[in-house]
């Protein structure tokens, strides 16, 4: 019986390793240890047969076979599997590139103002979405029944709180806290009840400037946006400021770039006019000063405003707001 038992597990074991594949590996599996005709199972059924003192011995000798044979049938199993894996890799194709995201283009353009300024000696401060209307309009020379406030519909929640329409009420904050000299820029998101259409959405992002010190005139405003816009748009682009008015600033203007796509000449992307508006900016206003407690006498500064969104789809081309906003990659991979 023992010589009959090393036979089988001898078989067992060169066809177990012999086998190719997995499918002629199970039919080794059923040639010995099939529930019906395996010829390990076999040898169990045949043990009741056999005198009642050899049973035990026996019985062990033919369960180790059991377990050392399905041991092996494992093994090998998994070393097909590997072999099968290693066959199939063929090191020449081309491999899968994995989906990497990106940075928003609206994050983009926000980096790339603020590397230009952050070069010029402006710090980068940030502040509450959620504000009061002290902050958002009276500290900035816009009392409650202040015309300019018609063009800023805000989104008011309650007790007086509202989402903040531009990022100015930073600037004040800093100014109370803070004596001059001050050379800071205030990013972030603002929010205005507009209906939206092509240039406009009810949230957008804004940088705001602010320089405060003493001495500080409209020449150095001038020194620093051409500065930025040639950074931003390249040396050859040009600019011009418009008077205009900001309840906050006075003087104030309205900045324009000569048109990236006609350079001026005129084109469907600057409405044939030949420049762009990017900017709004100027002296900051005694009033102001006088709300957080500077001597306009003693103190001057300039300040400007502008929204990241225009300047990105300006630099790119881009003819709708709303693409920023739908999370497309078809639109968004293109940065
Ligand atoms: C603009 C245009 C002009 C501005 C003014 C101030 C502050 F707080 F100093 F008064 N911050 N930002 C300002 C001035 C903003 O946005 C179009």
């Amino acid at each position: 019986m023992r010589e009959e038992l090393e036979k089988l597990k001898g078989e067992a074991r060169e066809k177990i390793l012999k086998v190719k594949d997995e499918k002629s590996l199970e039919r080794v599996r059923i040639e010995f240890l099939g529930r019906k005709q395996g010829k390990i199972t076999k040898v169990l059924r045949s043990i009741k047969d056999m005198p009642p003192e050899q049973r035990p011995l026996i019985g062990e000798l033919v369960n180790q076979l059991k377990h050392q044979i399905q041991k092996e049938l494992e093994e090998r199993k998994k070393n097909l599997e590997k072999e099968e894996k290693e066959e199939y890799i063929d090191i020449t194709l081309p491999g899968k590139r994995p989906l990497v995201g990106r940075l928003h283009p609206i994050t983009q353009t926000l980096e790339e103002i603020k590397r230009i300024f952050l070069g010029l000696g402006f710090g980068v401060v940030g502040g509450p979405e959620v504000e009061t209307e002290y902050y958002n309009f009276e500290a900035l020379n816009m009392p409650r029944y202040h015309p300019a406030r018609d063009e800023q519909d805000s989104f008011y929640l309650d007790n007086n709180y509202l989402l903040r329409t531009q990022t100015s009420p930073v600037q004040i904050r800093v100014m109370e806290k803070k004596s001059p000299p001050i050379r800071i820029i205030a990013p972030g998101r603002c929010y205005r009840r507009d209906a939206v259409d092509a240039s406009h959405f009810p949230m957008f992002h804004q940088v705001e400037g602010l320089a405060v010190d003493k001495k500080i005139t409209f020449s150095d405003l001038k020194g620093c946006l051409t500065y930025f816009v040639h950074r931003m748009f390249g040396k050859e682009t040009r600019i011009r400021f418009r008077p205009s008015f900001f309840p906050f600033t006075e003087p104030s203007a309205e900045v324009d770039i000569s048109c990236i796509m006609c350079r001026g000449s005129g084109c469907r992307v600057c409405s044939g006019k030949g420049w762009l508006e990017i900017l709004g900016a100027g002296m900051v206003d005694p009033e102001v000063f006088k709300k957080v407690n500077y001597d306009p006498e003693k103190y001057q500064g300039f300040a400007f405003g502008m929204g990241v969104e225009r300047i990105c789809m300006l630099k790119y081309g881009i003819d709708d707001i709303r693409l920023f906003f739908q999370n497309d990659l078809r639109f968004l991979k293109q940065f």
